[in-house]
């Protein structure tokens, strides 16, 4: 654990390193009860003049031997976790010998133990923890790396870049030295030591170079990996075809791990996953895990290019690499399936937690301009949103060109550190726009709402739209300048067919876009002979909130006929969400009319696709109640979300019934758009025929469960029985399931999760299930299973009571000791608490000060429990 009192970095005090490291050249010497690193590090001053003193970052190290050019240093001192020596050369060796702990690491950053395998995490700042290095992403070198170890328990020796050589030493022990000629910072360091499994396989680039694809997991795991190598060449295509990337390296692997904080890393030709977000197989994977992990392969390959050839310069420019990459991985699952589909996940995805996160305490832009902990900014602002933004630059400037100013980018910056302020330039460069103004959208925190007005005149036949926008203040910015806001849009009549569009305004036939960038824009529409109906920010073209107060007819037709699917989705979600939020607050004491219009539109259309279908009958989330309504009484919210939830399930029951079981197949698994969307929609439907409360219901979810050929039909059979009443089924099913898959490490994690998660669980039974066998304090996974899964449990979390807050602020105080990154994260499911009602909040609120009353706390909970509770 650190002990220095944490220290704000800026952006505005960026400099570059005094120093360069120009070749890194490492020995990893594992033994049982410790390891030895011994570097050899080529530097190079950078600039002339006077010698600064060179700066090394690390921690928890024990120093064994320190020279340059062969000489003993012995004068250094160590202060804020640098060791600080002054060089008497402008080039010089510096060697370094330490000894490190890897089996008492329980933060999983540097080199750690992960079950039986030694594994590494240096992103963002966990190279310290191995040697001691100027670790910041600017300073970039070729890599040699030996790593010696005892040959019978880690057969497997891997490291970045290529295999060059290997042998035996004594003692039963061997070595593998690998060679990576590709620049790069320490960040994207990897090395590996286990007794491993293998998958083979190779793919040939679009130059013809053969490269070896392999894929090593632990034995208990090795059976589950084909479909990862399998993603993986498609990933490595499309990357070829898309965005003309081709691999570079002669090897690509991939290793699987049990412990892992978050869902995988790039290291360069040695990306280390989450094994679960890695391994699949029919039984033990649902639907959504499959794509899910194919789209995590591809984000982590695509990496290689967006972020390892090309990477950032400081760790304000993260969203250089992660927003351009999560958009070029969404792009890749787009094209591969469904891309309205995505599309509409997608942006699910941001409301739920984006919003939420940029309309509370720890909102920051998608270029944050300070941190305590970087570790903390790996949030879906800086992917999600910062996805959105390219994305929006690809609107702005179109397919073709966004191509020309990628390409344009990798070849200007390859084997460069870079800002986000490079990569626009690249895109304005090409298109001859100026992005001055849209570069706020790195800069300004926030989601900016767009108010619309309309008036059409019947006598002049013009329809007149009025956008206004504003944002809100944020930590550290109350005033906000005007955003440049892509509105792609179409007008259509009354029976919902597209008009031809003739406007006045900043307006793209070609895209079908409408560009504002000014505080209020009114824009003018020609030729109309009847009040049309707008339909605005189709494919949600900016990530803005939008007011649009209109007839109720309006909302209709877009709920029923938009063409633009994503639109339809927008519509019928907007009318689930007033009606919730107008029951809650008592507005309504029924559900209206206009519910019952949009549900039977949708059941009955046999145009849509199975899986478009199951989005447009799927109720708004509890995030996106909360994020939608300015003081929460919590249970009235599960009340009236649950009123809505029993109406559609009542009213509708023979067709709930008549779906799930014409939508039963048993034909073989099948993992494609088409068949996930059957199986998606037969779950759906099954969740609303057993909430009409027939036996006959719940015997189908049961039989559903026990006749499963794969794991999303088993976990839709067995989701409807957990949201059932019926106790003593609930239990039969959970224990048969702990049965049956008890040493299969992904079914357990399903397992904890789906009891904290898709039941009401109190904070007993959470305290029972984390002395369960099954549970496990230091592994992430587990944790994410048990903390994730109640957290995200609306009903259960926010119960009357209260004790929920106090037992996650208590598990954060544990996990701080043990995880700090893992502890930091379960912060999040509090900060909001101002939103609450006064009691509830302060509830939560006090949560929070225990938190941060927590003796030696780390400065990744420091951080977010203060800002939390600012
Ligand atoms: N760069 C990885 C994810 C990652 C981020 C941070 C980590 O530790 C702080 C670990 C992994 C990605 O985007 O996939
Ligand atoms: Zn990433």
């Amino acid at each position: 654990m650190r002990t220095e009192t944490p220290v704000t970095i800026r952006l505005k005090d960026y400099t570059q390193p005094d120093y360069w490291i120009t070749h890194t050249d490492l020995v990893i010497r594992i033994h049982d009860d410790h390891t030895e690193v011994e570097s050899r590090l080529s530097i190079e001053r950078n600039g002339d003049g006077e010698l600064p003193p060179l700066k090394l970052d690390g921690v928890d190290q024990t120093i064994i031997e320190m020279t340059i050019d062969d000489v003993a240093v012995e004068d250094y001192h160590y202060e804020h976790e640098q060791l600080i020596l002054q060089p008497s050369k402008a080039q010089f060796v510096f060697r370094a010998v330490t000894h490190i702990h890897p089996n008492e690491n329980t933060s999983l950053e540097g080199l750690y133990k992960s079950g039986t395998m030694y594994c590494t995490q240096c992103e963002a700042e966990g190279f310290r923890k191995i040697t001691f290095y100027q670790d910041r992403p600017d300073v970039m070198a070729t890599f040699t790396t030996r790593i010696e170890a005892d040959k019978a328990a880690y057969p497997v020796l891997l490291a970045n870049g290529n295999p060059i050589e290997e042998g035996e030493l004594e003692g039963g022990r061997h070595f593998a030295t690998w060679h990576d000629p590709f620049v790069k910072p320490a960040y994207l360091f990897a090395t590996v030591a286990g007794d491993l499994v293998r998958q083979d396989d190779t793919f040939v680039t679009r130059s013809g170079r053969e490269v070896s694809l392999r894929i090593f997991a632990e034995k208990h795991n090795a059976h589950k990996t084909t479909f990862a190598l399998e993603s993986l060449k498609r990933s490595m295509k499309w990357d070829e075809e898309r965005f003309g990337r081709e691999y570079d390296l002669d090897i690509f692997m991939i290793v699987a791990s049990d412990f892992f904080n978050m869902g995988a890393m790039e290291n360069k030709g040695l990306n280390i996953f989450n094994s679960a977000a890695v391994l699949a197989s029919e039984e033990t994977s649902s639907d959504d895990r499959f794509e899910r992990i194919e789209a995590i392969v591809a984000h982590e390959y695509f990496h290689n290019w967006s972020g390892n050839r090309v990477t950032c310069r400081d760790w304000f420019q993260l969203s250089l690499k992660e927003g351009f990459t999560v958009f070029r991985d969404g792009e890749f699952t787009a094209d591969m399936h469904d891309r309205t589909l995505k599309r509409i996940k997608d942006v699910d995805f941001l409301k739920n937690y984006q919003f939420p996160e940029d309309n509370g305490p720890n909102a920051h832009p998608v270029q944050p301009q300070e941190y305590i902990e970087i570790n903390n900014f790996y949030t879906v602002t800086v992917y999600e949103k910062g996805a959105e933004v390219v994305g929006m630059l690809n609107t702005l400037v179109g397919d073709e060109l966004f191509r020309q100013g990628s390409d344009l980018y990798f070849e200007r910056f390859d084997g460069m550190a870079v800002t986000t302020d490079d990569f626009v330039a690249c895109m304005a460069e090409v298109s001859g726009q100026d992005f001055t103004q849209f570069k706020r959208w790195y800069t300004q925190a926030g989601t900016p709402q767009v108010d619309i007005e309309q008036a059409f005149d019947a006598q002049t036949n013009t329809y007149q739209l009025t956008f206004k926008q504003s944002c809100k203040p944020t930590p550290g910015q109350s005033e906000k300048q005007p955003f440049v806001i892509p509105v792609r849009m179409a007008l259509l009549d009354q029976s919902g067919q597209e008009l031809t569009i003739d406007c006045d305004g900043d307006f793209n036939a070609d895209t079908q876009v409408l560009t504002l960038s000014q505080a209020e824009t009114t824009v003018t529409f020609r030729g109309l002979s009847e009040a049309p109906v707008a339909s605005l920010f189709r494919d949600f073209s900016a990530p803005v909130r939008v007011r649009f107060d209109r007839p109720e007819a309006d909302v209709l037709l877009l709920a029923t006929r938009d063409p633009n699917a994503f639109n339809r989705f927008d519509a019928i979600q907007q009318i689930y969400m007033d009606t919730i939020l107008s029951l809650a607050s008592g507005a309504f004491d029924r559900v209206p009319d206009a519910v019952n219009a949009v549900v039977e539109a949708a059941l009955n259309d046999a145009e849509l696709s199975h899986a478009i279908k199951a989005t447009l009958l799927r109720l708004p989330t509890y995030p996106l109640l909360v994020d939608n309504s300015d003081t929460i009484d919590a249970q009235r919210l599960v009340a009236a979300r649950d009123q809505l939830l029993n109406h559609l399930a009542v009213q509708y029951v023979d067709q709930w019934q008549s779906m799930t079981q014409s939508l039963a197949s048993a034909d073989p698994y099948r993992f494609d758009a088409a068949e996930a969307g059957r199986r998606e929609l037969q779950g759906l439907s099954l969740q609303y025929w057993v909430k009409a409360g027939s036996d006959e219901a719940l015997n189908y979810a049961e039989a559903l469960y026990r006749a499963a050929n794969n794991q999303t039909d088993r976990l839709n059979g067995l989701s409807a029985v957990l949201k059932s009443d019926d106790a003593g089924r609930k239990e039969a099913l959970l224990v048969h399931y702990y049965r049956q898959w008890k040493d299969d490490t992904q079914m357990v994690e399903n397992w904890l999760s789906l009891q904290t998660s898709a039941t009401d669980v109190s904070v007993s039974q959470l305290k029972d299930l984390m002395q369960h066998e099954a549970f496990d304090l230091k592994n992430p996974n587990k944790v994410r299973s048990v903390l994730g899964g109640f957290a995200g449990n609306f009903k259960s979390f926010h119960d009357d009571t209260g004790e929920g807050y106090q037992f996650l602020a208590e598990q954060v105080a544990t996990l701080n000791a043990i995880n700090p990154q893992v502890a930091a994260r379960f912060i999040k499911p509090l900060e909001n608490w101002k939103r609450f009602s006064p009691e509830r909040g302060e509830m939560m609120k006090s949560a929070l000060s225990h938190i941060l009353a927590t003796e030696d706390l780390s400065p990744d909970v420091l951080e977010m429990a203060q800002k939390a509770l600012a």
